[in-house]
């Protein structure tokens, strides 16, 4: 079929409460949505950029400018993802808009086809373990409290966000209160040099899951000393850009776990992809988040649920972050979250709830 056009659509939710990285502080989260309308099906697509050029370069504005100015235009009126995917490749960079725009077109053609996201990427579980990312807090104590509160909530691994200066002591401090048997794991947002290399292998005490991306995207050299120098594996979010990167890194030693972040690699055909790599290198992959809405949210528990994530992913109930989402929230059952297995991202926009967060919306005919 062919595409009628498109709608961008600007959200803006206040979180639950603030949410600290090494990056900065966020109080809400200023969303941009991509609706496809092809013939009598639509579908949607989260813009997982955030409103500063902090995670990577891309930021939201900057995202609907290339959507408007290049990524539409080179998708012409083609719902055939494959092709746009092919299409979008003539744009370089910009992963997370075109993330948006092709799972917009995906989950159009999966509605209309009546076959679920999951089913589609070959999701081979009904629910997904969920982890959940805490943030940077002010004390130990306030941090102690949060974990207590995801912990009784069912959380089955906790992450806690780390920068120098903020390391060992929440680290220890976690450990000491709640046991070796939690699982934990740490990541730093390329907030760390080589010269810290010595103050993360401290951090082999405690028995983490893994170290998320300690060292600047650019960098895996530097990963793989660390790596060969520490016992806690490393995991990398920001550097693993492209499946193409993912067997780079597996293969110079860089890593031994990835984070799989659709909006960071340009789709879900692609995110599937990296999936394949790290299975092929045995190496245990897992889904992580952008503080999604539902829309995001329900995709990713779709690709958190094949094989080869075999670590709990941050995918964590809508309440983690929203006191009311755009869809129907998400919620832990037994520290799981279940797999919509509707077709599309098998989730349904409330309107009323979209509407009552719009800050703008825009209509790009095709
Ligand atoms: O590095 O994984 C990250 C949030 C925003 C940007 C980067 C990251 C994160 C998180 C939170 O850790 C993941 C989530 O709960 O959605
Ligand atoms: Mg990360």
């Amino acid at each position: 079929s062919s595409v009628n056009g498109f709608e961008l659509r600007r959200i803006t939710l206040p979180l639950v409460s603030p949410f600290r990285t090494s990056m900065g502080v966020e109080h809400g989260r200023d969303v941009l949505l991509v609706r496809a309308v092809v013939g009598d099906a639509e579908g949607w697509g989260e813009c997982v950029a955030m409103s500063d050029p902090h995670y990577s370069h891309e930021y939201v504005d900057g995202a609907a400018d290339v959507i408007r100015r290049f990524l539409i235009p080179a998708a012409g009126s083609s719902d055939d993802f494959h092709l746009v995917e092919q299409r979008f490749a003539a744009v370089r960079g910009h992963p997370m808009a075109r993330t948006a725009v092709h799972t917009a077109l995906l989950d159009a053609r999966l509605r209309a086809a009546g076959m679920s996201l999951g089913e589609f990427l070959g999701a081979v579980r009904p629910t997904v373990p969920a982890g959940v990312s805490v943030g940077i807090m002010d004390d130990v104590g306030e941090l102690l409290d949060a974990v207590a509160g995801y912990l009784d909530a069912g959380y089955v691994r906790i992450k806690l966000k780390i920068e120098p200066g903020w390391d060992v002591a929440p680290v220890a401090a976690v450990r000491d209160r709640f046991g070796a048997e939690i699982l934990l794991q740490v990541d730093a947002n390329c907030a760390y040099t080589a010269t810290d290399s010595a103050r993360l292998s401290t951090l082999d005490d405690f028995g983490l899951l893994l170290i998320e991306q300690p060292f600047p995207e650019e960098d895996l050299a530097g990963h793989a000393r660390l790596a060969a120098s520490v016992r806690t594996p490393i995991c990398l979010d920001e550097s693993i850009t492209s499946a193409r990167v993912a067997a780079q890194a597996i293969g110079a030693g860089a890593c031994s776990a990835v984070n799989i972040k659709p909006g960071r690699v340009g789709g879900y055909l692609e995110a599937r992809r990296i999936h394949d790599v790290c299975a092929a290198h045995g190496v245990p992959a897992w889904v992580g988040g952008m503080l999604e809405t539902g829309v995001g949210r329900a995709a990713n528990a779709a690709l958190a649920a094949l094989p080869g994530c075999t670590l709990p992913g941050d995918i964590s109930a809508s309440d983690r972050y929203y006191a009311r989402d755009i869809t129907a929230p998400f919620v832990l059952r037994d520290g799981h979250i279940t797999v919509p297995t509707g077709p599309g991202i098998g989730v349904d926009v409330d309107d009323a709830a979209l509407a009552d967060v719009t800050t703008g919306t825009e209509w790009i005919p095709v």
